[in-house]
């Protein structure tokens, strides 16, 4: 058994381009009360859920006329309510065990051209993806407008769009932000939902499992670290890394030095995180090469 003391890599290596998504906020609207219900009306401005997500409690959903929003009218048990809920939908929830609870439904023909606005930070974090379940009824708002803003006054249009359903199935939809740069690493960002085309006053279109992805933000400077080494034969050894290599510069063979005269002549490369590497000179039993 061939013994190497310690192995110093003089590599610079940066980790892989694919970054994890990480959950920002999400409101999942489990005991939203309806307009009809003993505890409400429906709340105009709703935080974030307190058990998934980066921003518990911290990110808001406005319908109460404040962050661009529009003011909607919220009463128990009258024909001029815009804002309810009805029974929600799992579809989309992110927790590992979902709950269909309740989902927010604006509704009423007074409401169209009426506008929410979600509110959440990016701090830290880039290319935000908005995704949700939406069930229309019939006569509910069949046109769906988003704008962004970065201070809640000015917006600007999100081009990105999805169909709206023709059906009264439930749908998840997704609007991918990443081209926005505005919305990378953002004290608040601000996305808005202009609705319209409802045809009734009971009409609504409901949405549940609102959810913001986004990647960790700026390149990945911490290098990798060695893992674990296992000498195969006196001129090979295979390198275990704690993470996934960049794999050009982890396969160039002159990114390996090793004390004694020892050169690397070749790097074979698996899974991104194991380098065997071929040494041009034989290792010697008992020798340290440090
Ligand atoms: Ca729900
Ligand atoms: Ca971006």
């Amino acid at each position: 058994m061939k013994r190497i003391l310690a192995l110093i890599l003089v590599a610079l290596m940066t980790g892989t381009a694919a970054m994890a998504q990480t959950i920002l906020a999400t409101w999942t609207f489990d005991n939203l009360p309806a307009d009809t219900s003993a505890n409400g009306p429906t709340p105009k401005v709703i935080a974030s859920n307190t058990d998934i997500g980066e921003q518990q409690g911290s990110a808001f959903i406005y319908a109460d006329g404040t962050h661009g929003a529009s003011d909607w009218i919220s009463v128990n048990n009258a024909s001029t309510s815009e804002i309810t809920s009805f029974s929600g939908y799992t579809n989309n929830d992110p927790r590992a065990t979902s709950l269909a609870g309740k989902a927010l439904a604006p509704k009423n023909t007074t409401a169209n051209g009426k506008s929410i606005v979600l509110a959440f930070a990016t701090t830290g974090y880039q290319n935000p993806i908005l995704s949700f379940v939406m069930r229309k009824t019939g006569t509910g708002f069949n046109s769906h407008v988003w704008e962004y803003s970065t201070n809640g006054t000015t917006f600007h249009p999100v081009t990105e769009s999805y169909p709206i359903p023709t059906t009264t199935n439930a749908e998840v939809k997704t609007l991918d932000l990443s081209a926005y740069d505005d919305l990378d690493n953002t004290a608040t960002v601000y996305l808005r939902l202009t609705l319209s085309g409802c045809t009734s006053a009971s009409g609504n279109t409901r949405f549940d499992n609102i959810v913001i992805n986004a990647e960790t933000s700026g390149p990945d400077v911490t290098a990798p670290r060695l893992s674990s080494y296992s000498v195969l034969n006196d001129t090979h050894i295979k390198l275990i890394f704690n993470e996934q290599l960049n794999a050009s510069i982890a396969q160039t063979a002159s990114n390996y030095t090793l004390s004694g005269g020892i050169t690397v002549s070749n790097v074979a490369l698996a899974n991104n995180r194991e380098a065997t590497l071929t040494l041009a000179n034989a290792i010697t039993e008992g020798s340290s090469y440090i």
